[in-house]
């Protein structure tokens, strides 16, 4: 017979690795030259292809989301290599079976017991985390009403006194801060650094998703949440000044992917400042000052951008043939 035969004609040469050792030194190799290619920080490799969190919240979840990984990738390996293991180990070993392990009680209480202890681990930690992200303070420093439509986003600073920085709960005399996008203008959300946010999410028409990457974070925007039985409100903080994009992440018709807005994170100082001018009259145009105008105002270099630097109006002519980035 051809297997016998060839299992007879190759004796083991002296000195010759085992086929798992030479494995492991291959798949060793490749992820090496793979983590080398990226060219990635060690901190990048870790995120696993997430971006960096600029709130508390997002470094809890990619914290999460690190370590579960690792403990994936150690359990793949260990799957793995009992899986290579009976394979190129024993696959000359003749006609005969080899040594049967069922009934064994043993074995049979361990692979029962670590996949229900890893199940119990990723549990604790799925609901530790999510509690955290979830949690909310009865009285957050900012609340935006963040209203969505097909197919642009409304910003809505409520309780503000003319000439005040100060946010109070909504009173009859009240200015309302409202930013509102068009086809031709990226909304910005402008937001302080360090202090407590909560938003408020509604939609006007279909339902969207409130989705800004770097807070790790997104929320389904519902027409009438209160009616849809839905948690429309979160809370973040967030820790680093800069611009952000943000989208509809929930398929909501033509224009769907048009739908951007930008995160603008300032200090609180300049928030403070923004809020100020958005409540006063621009002596320019007689009327309120615009998110643009009050942030050329202000004069703080990139931070004071008034239009979005993330992303830019889409082309909303269907009839075009080139796309626009
Ligand atoms: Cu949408």
């Amino acid at each position: 017979m051809l297997r016998r035969s060839r299992a007879v004609g190759t004796p083991k040469a002296a000195g010759k690795r085992s086929p798992v050792a030479r494995l492991g030194k291959v798949a060793g190799l490749v992820s090496l030259i793979a983590l080398g290619a990226t060219g990635c920080s060690t901190d990048e490799v870790l995120r696993f292809g997430w971006p960096e969190g600029i709130t508390p919240q997002a470094n809890r979840m990619r914290e999460f989301w690190t370590w579960s990984v690792v403990a994936a990738l150690i359990i793949g390996v260990i799957t793995w290599a009992l899986i290579l293991w009976p394979v190129v180990a024993h696959r000359k070993r003749g006609e005969t079976l080899p040594k049967q392990f069922q009934y064994n009680h043993f074995l049979e209480w361990i692979y029962t017991g670590i996949p229900v202890v890893i199940v119990v681990v990723l549990f604790y930690f799925t609901a530790t985390t999510q509690n955290y992200v979830q949690a909310e303070t009865d009285n957050p420093d900012v609340t935006v009403d963040v209203l969505a439509f097909q197919w642009n986003w409304e910003f809505d600073y409520v309780g503000y006194r003319n000439g005040g920085a100060e946010q109070k709960p909504a009173a009859p005399g009240d200015t309302t801060v409202r930013t509102i996008g068009s086809s031709a203008e990226i909304p910005l959300l402008v937001l302080p650094t360090g202090r407590t946010i909560e938003y408020k999410l509604h939609s006007r028409d279909v339902i969207h998703s409130f989705f800004v990457p770097e807070f790790l974070f997104k929320r389904d925007v519902f027409p009438r949440p209160e009616k849809n039985d839905q948690d429309s409100t979160f809370q973040n903080r967030i820790d680093k000044q800069g611009s952000f994009v943000g989208r509809c992440a929930e398929l909501c018709g033509t224009y769907h992917s048009a739908m951007n807005f930008e995160v603008r994170a300032i200090s609180p100082d300049l928030f403070d400042q923004y809020l100020k001018l958005r409540t006063q009259t621009n002596p320019d145009t007689g009327k309120g000052y615009t998110a643009a105008e009050a942030l050329t105002k202000m004069n703080c270099g990139d931070l004071c951008s008034p239009t979005a630097v993330t992303t830019k109006p889409f082309n909303t002519d269907r009839t075009a043939r080139t796309a626009t980035k």
